[in-house]
């Protein structure tokens, strides 16, 4: 007699959110991973969604969904509103997606070709800069997304062009409150528009 055993698949995930002040350039570091600009950059307020990217190493398309995320009370749980699905998506979907009022949460699948999943899925995010003063839905997003507990690592992009600004020093001081209360969050940075301000002018 032959046991019927069902076989269970246990997805586990290692996250890793990317976060900086506006244009420091969180949107161009993912897609130099991406190898591919799907991401929209620009120098000025750019991203307005948090954009989840699963790393799924044989997928050929980036397949994903939009939607409508509503950040609530600490401790209640994310209201997430489908907005729209896609099966093979570009750098103009995403644009559109960004540009849609409605659209604050947009969630994509793909291969990510300088990623290897092993016994984890990896997880990328990129996310608005929380400082945009014409828009506080930005901060209200990224804030939402640090306190959310479930990412490992923090990579945190800073601007050699503009190093010791206090809006850096506002949102660290928001992040070393999080990482204080989670010991098992790890924060990188990274050193970004060092082609612009070389490193020997940042440190003298
Ligand atoms: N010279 C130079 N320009 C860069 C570099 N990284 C990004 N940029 C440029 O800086 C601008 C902002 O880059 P983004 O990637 O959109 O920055 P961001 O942090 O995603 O910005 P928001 O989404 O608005 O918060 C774009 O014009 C990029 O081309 C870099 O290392 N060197
Ligand atoms: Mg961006």
């Amino acid at each position: 007699m032959t046991k019927n055993k069902r076989s269970k698949s246990i997805v586990s995930f290692f996250e890793l959110i990317v976060v900086a002040t506006m244009s420091s350039g969180k949107s161009t570091l993912i897609n130099s991973m991406l190898g591919q600009e799907l991401l929209h950059c620009a120098n000025e307020a750019t991203t307005a969604t948090i954009t989840r990217i699963h790393n799924k190493d044989q997928q050929p398309h980036f397949i994903g969904s939009a939607y409508n995320f509503k950040t609530i009370n600490l401790n209640e749980k994310a209201i997430l509103k489908f907005v729209s699905y896609e099966k093979n998506i570009d750098s103009n979907i995403l644009k559109t997606w960004n540009a849609d009022e409605k659209i604050n949460y947009i969630s994509i699948t793909g291969n990510i070709p300088s990623i290897k999943n092993s016994n984890k899925n990896i997880v990328l995010y990129d996310s608005p800069g929380p400082n945009n003063s014409q828009d506080n839905t930005h901060e209200a997003l990224t804030l939402n997304l640090v306190t959310d507990g479930r990412y490992g690592m923090i990579v945190y992009v800073l601007n050699a062009t503009q190093i010791g600004i206090n809006d850096d020093k506002l949102f660290l001081s928001q992040i070393a409150k999080v990482l204080k209360a989670d010991s098992r969050k790890n924060i990188i940075f990274i050193l970004n528009k060092a082609d612009i301000r070389p490193l020997a002018k940042v440190i003298a």
